[in-house]
């Protein structure tokens, strides 16, 4: 069902440009003097035919029954009405036929607008106004259409800037309209949040309890640095601790990690713990759960390294411009017991751009690494995808297993070849094999033949291993063995979520681009998924763009329930990051154990920079940090 009307959506789009093509050859000009009127003919029919088309479509790409949809689809359907009556007019009378249509053109198109939007009252002031610009041409031209054919000459230029006009107008009301407000708190677009004075917890109280658990503690100094990569190619970047990625932080599950961050940037910073389920207050979001840290400040994130796994760290103020210059590191929990003597080799996965075209780089290295491992030696390979977009990851020489996604164990894990693993962006995986007597290399479907790769062999020698080409993605949602007593789609659901992604091209804070939309809207307008302590939580997700989103939850790890109606049978997967393609419904579920405000948004973080970021909430959790123009905290 999702997927018909995936393909209708867009098909619809598509066909389109048949009935401009029609009107093309119908009104083609057969001498210059012709062009304007064509021009004009043309724009004008197949905007109606367009609208009259959104009128179809329009419920078909929202197809959910709300206030927001009904309220659209109305606007849309009257204006259509409008529109055929004028056409019907013409015979009557040719002048107001042809002055209802002109003056529908610009209506219409703001109905149009409209329609992807929310109708809100500045729309309502908008329409209202063309209303009255429309009532006081007609009175001119009433006034002077007795006059001489000159007058008549001038009043049609005056359409053509009036139209001209209109289309500017429209512009600039819609990206005024789209301007992000000098102060913005993630309490104020939430009605829906229920705050009664006496029981409001501030994400400032959201701290880790005292302990007396031992303390595992770091200074991570952030600071711009030149960074050469292994093939000489020398990059400006932004690191914490003078190296990129920053040190690999190792600490013991039960201890407590203290990571003091002082500035020496330019700009405001702060570090997210991605992955790692701490409390609300040490979640490093920038304007919600702390204050950016300024140049020449420092700051001390504080929280209990409860599950054992790989994570990593980043800045989450001007992410997509901060994470992309070198602002991350890994950070490893190890087992309180450790089970078994591994090889770790943590590798972060980034790609930078460079004066030579991008470069995949496994840590600093952007070309072969080298490493001696004595043969029988259990590897683990950390491996984190620090980029925008997904990585296929390969083993080429020996089957392995994946014995861990996003810091969760998976449960009797097969082995495999032959196949690759596609990791989100922001996710982790443990790849652990056996060192045979012969090399192996670790590489990215994306490394292509010269860019980073890592040939781990027992003599420390050997050539590039060519990529398998064919290699299929595992399936994950079949992969190691069900766990009595996980979360399934037959658990029984407190509260159950739809998030809705959507792409269309407009303006975010002024500026025109492809806009990506969570729930037919943008920060900070997506309502605010809200849930109390306790719930188990269900979201479907429909990725109904033509481009991927990988889905990234603060604070939790939410269990993989089902992907484009199929319910996993392998082991339950939970994830932080989920990497939805084109096309693709997902349900997911959690349990809400940790009160706070949670950013849930795409891991691309160019996406998230443009709006597309969702919050989930708990009952009585505020926040007194505030992003917005007037602020120096940027969230994304
Ligand atoms: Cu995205």
């Amino acid at each position: 069902m999702f997927t018909i009307l995936f393909i209708l959506q867009h098909l619809g789009s598509i066909l389109l440009l048949i009935p401009l093509g029609i009107l093309l050859v119908k009104y083609r000009p057969t001498n210059p003097r012709q062009i304007p009127k064509a021009l004009l003919n043309i724009v004008l029919y197949w905007s109606a035919i367009c609208l009259a088309a959104g009128c179809i479509f329009y419920p078909l790409y929202h197809w959910s029954f709300s206030e927001t949809w009904l309220a659209v689809a109305f606007t849309e359907w009257i204006v259509l009405f409008a529109w055929l009556v004028c056409l019907k007019l013409k015979r009557l009378d040719k002048t107001v036929a042809y002055w209802g249509r002109l003056l529908l053109f610009p209506v219409a198109t703001m109905a149009a607008a409209l329609g992807m939007e929310q109708p809100d009252a500045n729309g309502v002031v908008v329409l209202a106004l063309y209303a009255l610009l429309g009532v006081g041409v007609i009175a001119l031209y009433r006034r002077i259409g007795h006059l001489a054919a000159t007058a008549k000459l001038l009043l049609r230029a005056g359409l053509v800037v009036f139209c001209l006009a209109t289309v500017i107008i429209l512009v600039q009301v819609q990206q005024r309209s789209s301007r992000l407000a000098d102060v913005i708190s993630m309490n104020m677009p939430n009605s829906a949040m229920n705050m009664s004075a006496k029981n409001t917890v501030d994400i400032s109280q959201l701290v880790e309890p005292a302990s007396n658990a031992p303390v595992d503690s770091f200074t991570l100094t952030a600071s711009a640095q030149k960074i050469t990569l292994s093939s000489g190619i020398s990059v400006a970047a932004w690191t914490y601790g003078g190296t990129t990625p920053a040190p690999t932080l190792r600490v013991t599950q039960g201890h407590m990690v203290e990571v003091t961050l002082v500035n020496h940037l330019p700009d405001p910073t702060t570090i997210h713990w991605h992955g790692i389920d701490l409390p609300n207050a040490e979640d490093g979001v920038s304007g919600i759960t702390q204050d950016a840290v300024l140049p020449g400040k420092s700051y001390t994130y504080r929280f209990l390294a409860k599950d054992a796994g790989t994570y990593w760290y980043h800045s989450h103020q001007d992410a997509n411009d901060q994470v992309q210059k070198g602002l991350y590191g890994m950070i490893i929990v190890e087992p309180a017991q450790p089970t078994s003597a591994e090889q770790e080799v943590p590798i972060a996965v980034h790609t930078w751009p460079t004066a030579q075209g991008n470069r995949l780089t496994l840590n600093t290295s952007d070309d072969l690494e080298k490493q001696t491992i004595k043969p029988g030696t259990v590897v683990r390979l950390r491996v984190t995808n620090t980029d925008n977009g997904t990585h296929h990851l390969q083993i080429v020489g020996v089957p392995f297993e994946v014995a861990a996604l996003d810091g969760r164990d998976i449960h009797s894990p097969t082995t495999i070849s032959n196949q690759q693993l596609a990791l989100s962006a922001g996710g982790r995986a443990d790849i652990v094999f056996t060192m045979p007597d012969r090399p192996v290399q670790f590489m990215t479907s994306e490394s292509g033949t010269s860019q980073g790769a890592l040939l781990m062999s027992p003599s420390g020698t050997g050539s590039r291993m060519t990529l398998t080409a064919s290699a299929k993605n595992i399936d994950m949602m079949s992969y190691g063995k069900s766990v009595a007593g996980a979360l399934t789609i037959h658990t029984h659901f407190d509260k159950a979520y739809t998030v809705n992604l959507d792409q269309r091209f407009g303006f975010f804070d002024e500026s025109f681009s492809e806009l990506q939309m969570v729930n037919n809207a943008l920060l900070p307008h997506a309502k605010m998924l809200m849930v109390h302590t306790g719930d188990v939580v269900k979201i479907t997700i429909h990725n109904r763009s033509l481009v991927g989103h990988p889905i990234h939850l603060h604070g939790h790890h939410f269990t993989v329930l089902s992907h484009n109606g199929v319910a996993y049978t392998g082991s339950p997967l939970q994830l932080d990051s989920l990497q939805t393609e084109p096309g693709d419904t997902w349900e997911i579920a959690f349990t809400a154990d940790n009160p706070g405000l949670w950013m849930a948004h795409c891991h691309n973080l160019a996406h998230a920079a443009r709006g597309m970021d969702l919050m989930v909430g708990y009952d009585n959790v505020m926040t007194s940090y505030t992003f917005g123009h007037a602020s120096k905290n940027k969230p994304e």
